[in-house]
């Protein structure tokens, strides 16, 4: 017997008996561990989630790119500049594979990009934080990437086949990325007392909006129960952020800085940290498009797609010429068969 609701955030439960033979076939696979390619059979509303989270999941990369280009040209030596460069290029590598996977779904590229810019689709709430110092870079690639790299180790292994392959490269190079992060931290919390202060006020500023990252909690995610059925979600929202507090609670200690929640401590009956109250009236607020950065992201993303239209232009129209050209070649050798 399969319980699981029928669409995306409906509440209609249903077992395998109502289901019809292809759908129940469908869920014997999931359940049996076999990837779900894209010519299969699958219903309607895994394909819609799926379509909502992969393309939700690019747009986080690409919108992610913008508060860390924000130092591109401030890095404060050659090394770290060229290092954030590469691990910028990294994330639109990921928006790319991601936006691929979605691709194999049957949305186009430029419905994806449309959702974005009008509003539709929505992107990871952290992006829509400022990055005041440097301190915040190496707190992005420490905390933001840390907790993408928990939350996407477990998408390796989600149902669908193209987005659990895209998810193995993209979660190597996001563990270079939280290394970066990490070893900036560590400069800085080693560093000037200017620069000690600069990582502590980083840490206070990105640690709840980065536990935000995992979404809301198990109680109140509308679709955590249906994806978790068709295993595009292995863990948990709030099994996630426990597993993210967990590991980086003892990083922060080692830097020598401290979490800023005061309700945070060790649990030796759980095993976990326990930790405090999270603000989803902020988090709501964020997601709603009140964020601090909210509009200038989203205003930077349509930006660079207009101004970016001559390109695609120019690539269409080159790509309509060699068409042509290849056309005329085999109309030509074809003439030269019936001549000869
Ligand atoms: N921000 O029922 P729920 C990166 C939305 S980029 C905004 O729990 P679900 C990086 C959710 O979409 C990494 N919205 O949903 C890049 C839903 O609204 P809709 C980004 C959020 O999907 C550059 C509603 O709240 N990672 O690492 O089951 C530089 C209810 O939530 C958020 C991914 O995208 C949020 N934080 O679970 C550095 C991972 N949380 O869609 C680093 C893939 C929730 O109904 N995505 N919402 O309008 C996922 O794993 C899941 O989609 C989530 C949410 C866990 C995020």
């Amino acid at each position: 017997m399969y319980a699981q609701m029928v669409d995306t955030g409906l509440k209609e439960v249903r077992t395998a008996d109502d289901m019809p033979p292809e759908e129940r076939a469908f869920q014997a696979r999931i359940d049996a561990d076999i990837k779900i390619e894209p010519k299969d059979w699958m219903p309607e509303a895994y394909r819609r989630t799926l379509i909502r989270q992969i393309s939700q999941h690019a747009h986080s990369e690409i919108v992610g790119m913008l508060p860390e280009g924000n130092w591109v040209t401030r890095a404060p030596t050659l090394k770290r500049k060229a290092i954030l460069m590469a691990k910028i290029q990294d994330e639109a590598g990921h928006g790319l594979y991601l936006y691929s996977a979605a691709e194999t779904l049957g949305i186009s590229r430029d419905q994806m990009l449309a959702d974005l810019h009008a509003g539709r689709a929505k992107y990871s709430s952290i992006f829509n934080y400022p990055t005041l110092t440097w301190a915040d870079i190496g707190t992005i690639g420490w905390l933001v990437d840390g907790a993408a790299i928990m939350n996407q180790i477990p998408l390796c292994r989600c149902s669908y086949g193209p987005y659990a392959r895209a998810m193995v490269r993209i979660c190597k190079e996001e563990s270079f990325h939280q290394r970066q992060g990490y070893d900036i931290m560590l400069a800085m919390s080693r560093g000037t007392d200017e620069q000690q202060a600069m990582a502590k006020d980083a840490l206070a500023r990105w640690w709840w909006p980065s536990l935000m990252m995992f979404g809301p909690s198990d109680a109140a995610s509308v679709h955590s129960g249906q994806s978790a059925a068709w295993k595009i979600k292995l863990l948990s929202n709030d099994e996630l952020r426990q597993r993210f507090v967990d590991q980086t609670v003892p990083q922060a200690d080692f830097l020598g800085l401290t979490v800023p929640d005061p309700a945070l401590r060790w649990n030796d009956e759980t095993g976990h940290y326990d930790f405090g109250a999270i603000d989803w009236s902020e988090f709501h607020n964020v997601i709603k498009g009140n964020g601090p950065c909210n509009r200038d992201r989203l205003q930077a993303r349509v930006n660079a797609w207009d101004e970016g239209a001559w390109v695609r232009e120019a690539a269409m129209a080159h790509a309509e010429k060699r068409a042509a050209g290849a056309a005329r070649a085999v109309a030509s050798i074809q003439q030269q068969g019936r001549t000869a």
